[in-house]
């Protein structure tokens, strides 16, 4: 859709403000022009590339709830940056998280620590991603009365998804495989806090305080409704990891080898005959091709991705239940939600 596209083109248009801005805080201390150079080439490596859902999430919600069709400059800015920061944040996370989960490419080209002369400078380089949103919401917020709103939702959300990195991580020993360790319930728990509030909840928080729709019972609203809504969206994620096309997605799946938790595992776990669960036991977790392969000819034995269709449509068929129950009466709105919903809603990447 032109118009989409039209958004989409703006967004990434502001970023050059964003990374002259931040870039400018970097000069302020009169570091080394090598320095500035690196910091430039992190901020446009790691931010820009991606399908930017979050970011323009916040701008679109906030469109919704206003009623506006039409931003003045200073409100799409502040929406703009507000996205930006989701995206850094997001680029903070990814930096670090393929880091851990040894990954070989994001965004169709090699993850940043495997960038030329990069290595665990990598590491500094995703402190200083985080570091710049708390940059510009000082900038561009601090004279609002929703500023430490804003902030503490930065933080808190950072925290629960910090909290669902560890979990993923310890649930994934490299070096002891012990499938009996997995379920459905652990791995629901793990999604939720590594994905479901920084990229579902926090878009939709920071539209609400910025709108001035706001109450507590509101943000429960929409949380309520887009924790399984994320929750959905990393289930497709762990699907797509074995079964998408990695020139399409951007990035190669490393779940199987990796001994993850993943959604897959646990569904294959619930229907395998015991030789079946032997070849998992012996394959899962291994870190070689061979053995990964053995587990994507089981997963496709066991016909996992008819489980995948039908978990879908049961899961969209819920959360529109749920939003056809919330309450509209203090300005809050369903529409906020379907738009959401359809931008996910059998993706592939
Ligand atoms: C997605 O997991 C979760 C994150 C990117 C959050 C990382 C959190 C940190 C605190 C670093 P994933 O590993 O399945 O994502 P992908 O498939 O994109 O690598
Ligand atoms: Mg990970
Ligand atoms: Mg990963
Ligand atoms: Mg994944």
């Amino acid at each position: 859709m032109a118009d989409k596209a039209a958004a989409k083109n703006r967004f990434v248009s502001f970023f050059d403000k964003i990374a002259d801005e931040l870039l400018g805080e970097l000069q302020k201390f009169n570091i080394s022009d090598e320095a500035v150079a690196w910091f430039k080439k992190n901020l446009y490596y790691n931010s820009v590339g991606g399908k930017l859902n979050r970011g323009l999430s916040v701008i679109d919600t906030y469109q919704i709830l206003t009623g506006k069709t039409e931003l003045s400059d200073d409100e799409y800015s502040k929406a703009a940056v507000l996205g930006w920061c989701i995206e850094l944040l997001q680029a903070y996370f990814l930096v670090a998280d393929d880091i851990m989960d040894a990954s070989k490419t994001r965004r169709g080209q090699p993850c940043w620590y495997l960038a030329p002369k990069v290595g665990m400078i990598a590491i500094n380089d995703a402190f200083m991603l985080e570091a710049s949103i708390y940059l510009l919401l000082k900038k561009h917020f601090r004279s609002e009365k929703y500023y430490v709103d804003l902030f503490e939702l930065f933080q808190t959300v950072t925290f629960q998804t910090e909290l669902g990195q560890l979990l993923d991580l310890i649930t994934a020993p490299e070096d002891e495989v012990d499938l009996s360790k997995f379920s459905l319930a652990k791995h629901s728990f793990i999604v939720i806090y590594k994905t479901a509030y920084y990229s579902f909840y926090l878009p939709v928080a920071l539209a609400m305080h910025m709108a001035g729709i706001d109450s507590a019972e509101d943000l429960k609203q929409a949380h309520d409704v887009l924790i399984p809504l994320g929750e959905y969206f990393q289930i497709q994620d762990d699907y797509l990891d074995c079964y998408g096309d990695p020139a399409f997605i951007g990035k190669i799946g490393t779940d199987i080898l990796d001994n993850k938790c993943s959604w897959l595992i646990n569904t294959a776990l619930k229907k395998v005959t015991p030789e079946q669960r032997a070849i998992l036991d012996e394959n899962y977790g291994q870190k070689d091709g061979e053995c990964e392969a053995k587990v994507k000819a089981l997963y496709k034995e066991l016909d996992l991705e008819n489980d995948y269709l039908n978990y879908e449509e049961n899961v969209v068929g819920k959360i529109k239940t749920l939003i056809d129950n919330v309450d509209e009466s203090r300005g809050f709105k369903k529409e906020v939600l379907t738009a959401f919903l359809a931008k996910i809603y059998k993706r592939q990447k």
